[in-house]
């Protein structure tokens, strides 16, 4: 086995302009792999937490470079001269910050750690991350495409952070892509006509940012754009309520154009699941409620995934399969903060049935790494934003090359989500 000779972590930026860590690993091979760690704006709660640096005066406060300036020597020397082992190293790395949250080296310095290390292992083994992770991997997952951004996304009035295209009758993630980007096409015109020319001004995941104010007029503007293309028959619509963003505490509310109580939301999901062809909802409650989402589960027959609510943690997700609490595991690995404590997520979610959405975060930076991550776990679907914006389409044009390399062993999770929940 190789052996990582030297680890250098470095302030780099995303694609919002803000610092995050980038990790630079050579191996005694004189290979060298970099691996930089995502930001995400709609955090929960219980995520592992991004260290910065609280008196930089640079980017208003939230640099990385003291940071990195504490604890890179600390890191380095605990690894350096270890072999590429991805277990063994994510385990020093969980004991050197000592506590599951990461806030001692922060889920920033960790993730970038224990993504360069896997790359650098696949290098040193001279093939593609998602084959060193998983040589049986031959699943390509369905895009959940994000057409109109608001909520932490956007500088607009739309209260719901995400709507989303899901092409589950494309045969491949090519077909995918150009129906997606048909379907951006007409919807850019629809909202300019209606909105202006500002609302095509892309927020954070590419998408455009119309005022939407309701979960129906978002749907109405999406389903008119699939509709002349159409695609209705292969488009499905997801939702990523990021409700905990919406909720009240207080008056136990969640505010959208009007506050909403629970069951009142319930009712607004059943509607635009049984008329409006979505088939995905996202966070559809706050993060604490999973008991919330375990009703939801019965109630509803769709998609319902966890991202605040299950934060990647395997602790959470066997929380949520006793409750029985949504069916599909939002995947982000920097929620956690190691790729093997991520992997232990999904590997318990998918034998309990679960889907596995793997996620981009809306801070994201050129690295392309999840769409191999996407392949390897044998998830069933990615989401990583609009077809556009480099920091996007980095991951899809990854996800290309991989289709491509499958050739005709490739498999594609479409049909048999159509089939669970067209
Ligand atoms: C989400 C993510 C990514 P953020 O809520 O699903 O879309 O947002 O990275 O800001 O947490
Ligand atoms: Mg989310």
């Amino acid at each position: 086995m190789a052996y990582l000779k030297s680890l250098t972590l470095a302030e780099v930026l995303d694609a919002r302009g803000d610092p995050t860590v980038g990790a630079y690993v050579t191996t005694d091979q004189g290979l060298r792999a970099a691996a930089f760690a995502p930001s995400g704006r709609s955090t929960g709660r219980h995520e592992a937490v991004e260290v910065r640096d609280g008196d930089e005066e640079w980017y208003g406060g939230r640099g990385v470079r003291r940071h990195l300036a504490r604890v890179a020597r600390d890191v380095a020397e605990a690894l350096e001269g270890l072999p590429l082992d991805i277990a063994r190293i994510d385990e020093i790395l969980r004991r050197l910050d000592g506590a599951g949250a990461k806030p001692h080296l922060g889920a920033n310095v960790t993730s970038a750690v224990s993504l360069a290390v896997a790359k650098a292992a696949a290098l040193s083994h001279n093939v593609p991350l998602y084959q060193y992770l998983n040589p049986l991997a031959r699943t390509l997952p369905v895009p959940q495409m994000n057409l109109i951004n608001g909520g932490r996304h956007a500088f607009n009035e739309t209260p719901i952070q995400e709507f989303l295209v899901l092409p589950l009758g494309a045969p491949s993630v090519q077909a995918a892509l150009e129906w997606t980007m048909r379907v951006y096409r007409a919807l850019s015109e629809i909202v300019r006509q209606r909105y202006g020319q500002h609302a095509l001004n892309p927020g954070d995941e590419g998408g455009l940012t119309p005022d939407v104010p309701t979960v129906q007029i978002g749907l109405d503007l999406m389903s008119r754009a699939v509709e002349q293309c159409g695609l209705s028959d292969g488009m499905r619509f997801g939702l990523d309520m990021a409700a905990t963003h919406l909720y009240e505490p207080s008056t136990q509310r969640y505010h959208i154009d009007r506050p909403y109580s629970r069951d009142e939301l319930f009712d607004l999901y059943a509607e635009v699941a049984a008329q409006r062809r979505v088939i995905s909802i996202e966070d559809p409650v706050q993060e604490d409620d999973l008991s919330g989402l375990a009703l939801l589960t019965r109630r509803l027959d769709i998609q319902l995934v966890g991202d605040d609510l299950f934060v990647t943690s395997p602790v959470r997700v066997r929380e949520a399969i006793r409750q029985k609490a949504g069916n599909a595991l939002l995947w982000k690995f920097n929620q956690i903060g190691t790729l093997s404590e991520a992997w232990a997520a999904a590997e318990l979610a998918k034998r309990h049935g679960y889907e596995i959405v793997v996620s981009e975060r809306s801070g994201e930076t050129e690295d392309a790494a999840i769409a191999d991550l996407a392949v390897a776990l044998g998830a069933s679907q990615i989401k990583t934003g609009a077809p556009v914006r480099g920091e996007r389409t980095a991951k899809y044009n990854r996800l290309l090359e991989i289709e491509r390399e499958l050739g005709s062993q490739a498999q594609h999770a479409g049909e048999a989500l159509m089939g669970r929940y067209g």
